[in-house]
């Protein structure tokens, strides 16, 4: 079973990731992993501290001479912002972030103790479990990307003009003091039939992979391949004929799935939308009450992005690599890289003479 766990505060020491279950004999460049905090940190809107923040993968452990040996992948990043004990308490707490919900529920008065592990740099540090997941399945010709559908209302291909739409939005945004959200696409290539289960609730590759894209901070919608729209049309449009070919196997002409049917990938690209809700801390705040007086006051103010959607795209990136991985290792087991494979290349002969 492949597990994760990440450790550490926003303004804390580090950030730690412990990935356990990684097959031996996977050669880990920590370039691609800083490729991909470095791909994190950026993104047109995004706060001060990206600017203070070089976020660099240091792995400490389940490593030797760079070639995973079976054992947890133990992962730091360092925050150059390690302020936390200095930081002043936080008492308004602010509308859409764990603020107040997080207080209530640990019976704190200062909301910074809720805030400090609820704050989306703990995405940094499973962005490096997913580029490490990501090494895993390059080895299957797997790959995952992104791309952004939506930001601030304004939907377009990523193209120049709509590129400077959305940044003169990010600016009018924060010169407002306020926020953005945006909609962006998570889509994986090469993932072979029959990953997920049909059988098992808790197995199914859809659930999996929307609860974790879910649990992406900010997050507030995921759907996959047609979505909500799937709704509102008749099963005709909606389902994806089957067709065969000696050359290709089944094959569709369209993918409204999203690659997945009845919890088990159909061998077409899988593909995710999530929705970002506008990042909650508002430079000019609502309204809110001071958590020890009680009397009504603006929410607290902390440094904060204005818009951090492209980051969450590369996020999803990760969680999206990371369930396939756990997922290709549920289907085809395997301690080491070359058991793993020999597993995978029986199943797609298997699947190719069908
Ligand atoms: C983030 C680090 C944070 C925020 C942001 C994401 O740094 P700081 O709070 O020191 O400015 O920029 O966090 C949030 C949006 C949030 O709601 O907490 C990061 O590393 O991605």
């Amino acid at each position: 079973m492949l597990r994760y766990l990440t450790a550490g505060e926003s303004h804390g020491k580090c950030l730690i990731a412990v990935l356990e279950g990684m097959v031996a004999g996977l050669r880990i460049d920590t370039a691609l992993i800083n490729d991909e905090l470095r791909r994190r940190q950026a993104g047109r809107g995004r706060g001060k501290r990206m600017s203070m923040e070089s976020d660099k993968a240091n792995c400490l452990s389940g490593l030797r001479n760079g070639v995973t040996i079976g054992s947890p992948i133990a992962i730091m990043i360092e925050n150059r912002d390690f302020s936390i004990d200095r930081l002043p308490a936080v008492l308004c707490p602010r509308p859409g972030h764990a603020d107040l919900c997080g207080s209530l529920k640990y019976n704190f008065n200062d909301a910074r103790n809720a805030l400090e592990r609820s704050s989306a740099r703990e995405t940094a540090a499973r962005v490096a479990v997913g580029a490490v997941c990501r090494i895993f399945l390059s080895k299957f010709d797997i790959r995952v990307k992104s791309r952004i559908a939506m930001i601030g209302g304004i939907w377009g291909g990523g193209g120049d003009a709509e590129g400077k739409l959305v940044i003169e939005r990010i600016d009018t945004a924060r010169k407002k003091g306020d926020t953005l959200g945006g909609i962006f696409e998570v889509v994986s290539t090469g993932i072979p039939a029959g990953l997920g289960s049909f059988s098992f609730a808790d197995r199914r590759l859809d659930g999996r992979i929307a609860g974790s894209l879910m649990s992406i901070q900010a997050i507030k919608g995921v759907e996959l391949g047609l979505g909500f729209r799937a709704a509102e049309e008749y099963g005709s449009g909606v389902h994806d004929a089957i067709y065969h070919d000696t050359k290709k196997g089944f094959y569709r002409k369209t993918n409204n799935a999203g690659g997945i049917e009845g919890g088990v990938s159909n061998g077409e690209p899988i593909v995710f939308r999530c929705a970002m809700k506008p990042i909650s801390t508002l430079a000019r705040p609502l309204d809110s009450v001071n958590m020890r007086t009680k009397s009504p006051a603006k929410a607290s103010v902390e440094r904060s992005d204005v818009c951090a959607v492209e980051s969450a795209a590369v996020v999803a990136e990760a969680v999206l690599s990371f369930e396939l991985a756990a997922a290709m290792l549920e289907k085809f087991g395997g301690d080491s890289l070359g058991e793993t494979k020999r597993n995978f290349d029986g199943y797609i002969k298997q699947i190719k003479r069908f």
